[in-house]
């Protein structure tokens, strides 16, 4: 199906409260929807999601979207859909960098190619290993007791069992500290796991993750700068607690580099970081082949950007660390007609054509930009 025209909006989605990271608080989510119709009528949409601005990397939303316009969007119009590796092939060669606006061009254009076929997306990546992933929690609300609260209420209602602590901001050692008292409060009933949103120093990373391994934590993710890999390959050898690796994957070269030099023992799969889900797969791919685990990311996406990860996630054999694919369930409301379920601790991947998600064009005039 050839593409006939291709639309950018972007769409700020009020939050339940405010997340804390170390970079920035988010109340208002901000993400990039792309929308491609083919000759036909049929529509295929992608999105991606950004956390604060300019404040968690070098893409905005405002630049993502004029990409996409002026630069990606010309070499994308009039080809066919089902090429869809061949037109990343394309947008490659002719745009350096813009991870996002390329990763979300490249999930409507798949959608679109799915749809054409009558099929879900996971069936263009090989078949659905598994229909259902776990999923964690973020717990970010930066005040102990309201956290232990929501990991309570969560564990009672099997939504999560896996929780993550956001540590960057503020206080290593009281950040720490809150941390010990969460798992405290949850024992064995829970996996608490940390990110540092790349917030230590190696000396400050040595004596927390010592602390943090010698309470029960169950993973470190990126403690480090995204740079400093030499640094994070000495933390991964020195802990017996795995390091994970986030912001330092920021393409398939840099994955490369991470796992050769064991820059991290787990890796973070984020269609953003990396341009797709077709680079996303390749990630994967170079994880399997140097042992390292994997554990579905996310950039907290609406529930199109939460179903598009998830189908890529379902196909991939061994996701040891689960997934975080809870976004939806941080916002007030969605721009979906049909919700993601969530249910024993578990995300059902959405079937249907395409990610099986319905948008609501309503929604879309309310929460967009501009439109
Ligand atoms: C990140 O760094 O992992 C994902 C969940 C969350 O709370 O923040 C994001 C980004
Ligand atoms: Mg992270």
């Amino acid at each position: 199906m050839n593409i006939r025209s291709l639309d950018v909006v972007i769409v700020d989605l009020p939050t339940i409260r405010p997340h804390k990271l170390a970079m920035h608080t988010i109340v208002m989510q901000t993400i990039i929807l792309v929308r491609v119709t083919g000759e036909d009528g049929l529509e295929g949409w992608g999105e991606v999601a950004t956390i604060g601005g300019a404040s968690y990397c070098a893409e905005t939303p405002e630049a993502i979207k004029m990409n996409i316009e002026k630069y990606i969007k010309p070499l994308v119009i009039g080809r066919n859909a089902a090429h869809f590796d061949a037109i990343s092939y394309t947008v490659n060669n002719h745009v350096v960098g813009n991870t996002f606006a390329k990763a979300a061009v490249e999930a409507a254009v798949i959608e679109l190619a799915a749809k054409t076929r009558g099929v879900s997306v996971h069936e263009l990546f090989g078949g659905q290993i598994h229909d259902s992933l776990p999923v964690a929690w973020t717990l970010a609300s930066g005040e102990t007791r309201r956290d232990i609260e929501e990991a309570k209420e969560s564990l009672h209602a099997k939504r999560h069992n896996i929780f993550k602590l956001k540590i960057g901001m503020g206080d290593p050692k009281r950040n720490v500290d809150h941390v010990l008292k969460i798992k405290e409060a949850v024992g064995d009933t829970a996996s608490i796991r940390v990110d540092v949103n790349q917030a230590w120093d190696e000396t400050t990373a040595m004596y927390c993750i010592e602390a943090l391994e010698d309470g029960g934590i169950d993973l470190i993710e990126q403690p480090l700068p995204a740079w400093n890999k030499e640094g994070m390959s000495r933390l991964a050898s020195r802990f017996k607690v795995p390091i994970m690796a986030d912001e330092s994957l920021g393409s398939l070269e840099e994955v490369y580099q991470v796992a050769k030099h064991r820059s991290g023992n787990v890796f973070s799969l984020k269609p953003a970081n990396v341009s797709g889900l077709t680079a996303t797969k390749k990630v994967a791919a170079i994880a399997e082949a140097a042992g390292i685990s994997l554990y579905g990311g996310t950039m907290i996406e609406s529930a199109l950007g939460t179903a598009i990860c998830a189908h890529l996630y379902s196909t991939i054999p061994e996701m040891k660390y689960g997934t975080e694919l809870f976004g939806p369930l941080l916002f007030t409301d969605t721009i979906t007609t049909n919700a993601i379920v969530y249910e024993e601790f578990q995300l059902k991947v959405p079937n249907g054509p395409g990610y099986g998600m319905e948008i609501d064009v309503e929604k879309i005039f309310h929460y967009g930009r501009d439109l």
